[in-house]
């Protein structure tokens, strides 16, 4: 019976679909790491071969000359295991899938398939293509007969449309675990988990002709005249503020979902006794050393995390929808902070985040942005007690960074992206428990407090491990927030928490507000500056704080501490604010009172309309830029576009250990100048717990 079946066509049909399945389903379990949270992603897994599979064998069925079919159908199954072996070996070497970019870059393939791929073959590989030597041998040698009737034209037909069906079903069932899976493409790790590598690989395809499509449209007079008009507008620089931090390692540390109304902020318990939650984040914010700011607000949109990254290391805004990084951090031209500070001030620049370096295409877009080390979650010691689906929480995170940031030559440019402030705010290791949730009946806001409070203790470590290094003293430290932690559609859920009674849209425009806080250890001119402005400001002000005249450079921000910074801050999506009023999808509220003066002062709504031009004239300009990647038409920065061939994040601790050898005793690492030893044990972390110990006893 069953060979009966499989001597069909049809049969055949099956049998190429259920090699193709197990193979893909062997991928995914034995070579690639995607990590599953939940049964619901298991059943995905489980199921996102077959449909694109059957899709695509589907063709032969269509043919009705016998040996034209069977070759069409074991070439299809060929190019398919194909596909699957080319991205387990990539994986095994980038722990990245393939993109169409990557695949047509001939010479990047060969580099990256290259030696190296070869040493990393494993003897299991050959599973990917031995079914098919069998199948070609099995068709050759007739054991099974092919099948000379050919398929009736309404049967493929309807398998075509079966396929079509799962496929959606897939989908549907993808983005109900993952909302905006499709759109806001985290990353490729997360398109292969629920859509199969056959369908990640035709959505790249398709995501990339669109952006070849818009990029070759570009030309170098699109960019002169952008060029042209950002001269025009006046850059005033602050003398009392250019150069103070010049020469002094530059450290990010990046603040979770960080609203601004955690500054200061005290959650009461209970019995009513109030716990600061950021305490150690408020002491900087009020420090003479720092110049923190209280009208600050992220800009992002879809692309969240990697949103912030662009803006404040590009003074560009994300894209309109999906990710930038994701769509087209590996492809364009940037003039980013880590590549400025590396080829004009000579900076070492290293990235360090404890969640797979695929997400949000860091490891392509980090090269691209010039840096020169990527410390992802490779590097750090992940178990299931001291990490979450974001990856390491943070007292680990800044505590395993330390073996790696002791390497790097001063002056450095170091990011830390903490993030055990994510959402579902939940999920701290059993220790870290013990700082009073709230109850507002949302889960999700429920926990927002405590695992803000954890992020601010991690950070008090860190900084003390800076000061034992003597770090401290030679760095600039800037904490920012990259977006809101509760969203638009939840915060009026936290009304009680802020005494209110109603909330308006006004309140959720305030809440867009987060922290940024400048703290440069010796200075005593900090305050807190109550300047309007947002993270596309971020690089123009810390570049001049650093005394590099940024003049050149096609950023779309303007340094906060300028004299003359025009307080307009411009949301992705059009809405904005200026020190007056916040402007709303044609509303304006009054930026003191909350009130709605569209009707009390028509005036004020005329202006906001001349302004809302100009906000959409600079998200368009930074939209033109980015999708056209015109940078790569810009040569008054006179930077060299980056090299990325130069990078290799899997090989840092040795490229550093090797600067270090070959300088000597010039070298400029807390290592070296530590005698060679590590300073690693200067670094002091607790639990939750033990801190509460300490003081009950
Ligand atoms: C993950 C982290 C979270 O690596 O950056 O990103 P988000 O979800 O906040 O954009
Ligand atoms: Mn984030």
């Amino acid at each position: 019976m069953i060979k009966r079946k499989l001597n069909s066509r049809f049969g055949f049909f099956l049998l190429l679909t259920l090699l193709l399945w197990v193979k893909n389903l062997f991928a995914y379990f034995v070579d690639f790491d995607l990590r599953l949270d939940n049964a619901l992603q298991v059943f995905i897994l489980l199921i996102n071969p077959i449909a694109t599979t059957m899709l695509f064998l589907s063709i032969f069925l269509f043919i009705r000359r016998t040996k034209a079919a069977y070759i069409t159908g074991y070439l299809i199954y060929l190019l398919l295991s194909l596909l699957l072996f080319a991205n387990v070996v990539y994986y095994q070497e980038f722990t990245d899938f393939l993109t169409i970019d990557t695949i047509l870059g001939a010479g990047k393939v060969a580099s990256g398939l290259g030696e190296s791929a070869i040493r990393l073959f494993k003897p299991h590989d050959v599973l990917y293509f031995l079914d098919c030597i069998v199948v070609l041998a099995v068709l050759l040698l007739k054991k099974i007969p092919l099948d000379i009737r050919p398929v009736r034209a309404k049967f493929a037909f309807s398998v075509t449309i079966a396929s079509l069906l799962f496929l959606s079903g897939n989908i549907i069932l993808a983005e109900t675990s993952r909302p905006g899976l499709l759109t806001r493409t985290f990353s490729r790790d997360y398109l292969v988990k629920y859509l199969g590598i056959n369908a990640y690989t035709v959505y790249d395809g398709v995501k990339t002709y669109q952006v070849s499509q818009i990029r070759a449209q570009a030309s170098p007079n699109d960019m002169e005249v952008l060029a042209e008009k950002l001269k025009q507008q006046p850059k005033e620089k602050n003398p009392e503020t250019f150069g103070i931090a010049k020469d002094k390692n530059i450290i990010y540390v990046h603040l979770e979902s960080a609203h601004q109304f955690l500054i200061d902020y005290k959650l009461k318990d209970e019995n009513g006794v109030e716990h600061e939650v950021m305490p150690f984040v408020n002491s900087l914010y009020h420090s003479n050393s720092s110049f923190s700011f209280d009208n600050f607000y992220h800009q992002v949109s879809a692309g969240k995390t990697s949103d912030a990254e662009t803006l404040l290391e590009n003074s560009l805004f994300g894209l309109n929808q999906g990710s930038l990084f994701s769509q087209l951090g590996g492809k364009n031209t940037f003039n980013a902070a880590p590549s400025i500070l590396d080829q004009k001030l000579g900076y070492t620049t290293a990235a360090f985040h404890g969640n797979a370096g695929s997400f949000w295409n860091r490891n392509e877009t980090y090269k691209k942005f010039g840096y020169q080390h990527f410390f992802d979650a490779s590097y750090y010691k992940l178990n299931d007690a001291n990490s979450f689906q974001y990856g390491l929480h943070d007292k680990p995170f800044f505590q395993q960074s330390v073996k790696y940031l002791e390497h790097l030559q001063q002056p450095f440019y170091a990011k830390f992206l903490a993030v055990s402030n994510h959402y579902p705010f939940s999920e701290l290791p059993e220790a870290e428990n013990g700082f009073p949730k709230v109850n507002t009946g949302d889960s999700t806001i429920d926990g927002y407090f405590a695992t803000a409070n954890y992020t601010d203790t991690a950070i008090k470590e860190f900084f003390d491990y800076l000061k034992a290094s003597g770090l401290y003293e030679n760095s600039m430290i800037v904490l920012y927030g990259d977006h809101y932690g509760i969203s638009d559609s939840r915060i009026e859920d936290t009304k009680e928490l802020f005494g209110k009674e109603d909330w308006t849209t006004f309140d959720t425009i305030q809440a867009q507000k987060v922290p940024m806080i400048i703290h440069i250890p010796g200075q005593e001119k900090g305050e807190i500056n109550h300047t309007y402005g947002g993270q596309v400001d971020v690089l123009p002000t810390l570049l001049n704080m650093i005394g590099y005249d940024s003049d050149n450079l096609m950023l779309l921000g303007h340094d906060m501490l300028s004299p003359n910074k025009e307080e307009l801050v411009a949301f992705r999506n059009g809405n904005f604010v200026t020190k007056d009023y916040s402007y709303h999808k044609g509303d304006v509220y009054d930026n003191q009172t909350g009130d709605l003066l569209n009707f009390s002062r028509p005036e004020v709504l005329e202006e906001a309309k001349e302004l809302k031009i100009k906000v959409d004239e600079q998200l368009a300009a930074s939209d033109q830029i980015n999708n056209g990647d015109l940078l790569r038409f810009y040569y008054d920065s006179d930077l060299s576009p980056v090299k990325t061939e130069q990078f290799n994040y899997k090989n840092s601790v040795k490229t550093l250990n090797g600067i270090e050898k070959q300088l000597g005793d010039q070298s400029t690492s807390v290592f070296s100048k530590n005698g060679q030893r590590s300073t690693e044990e200067l670094y002091k972390t607790k639990s939750f717990k033990e801190y509460a110990n300490e003081t009950d006893k």
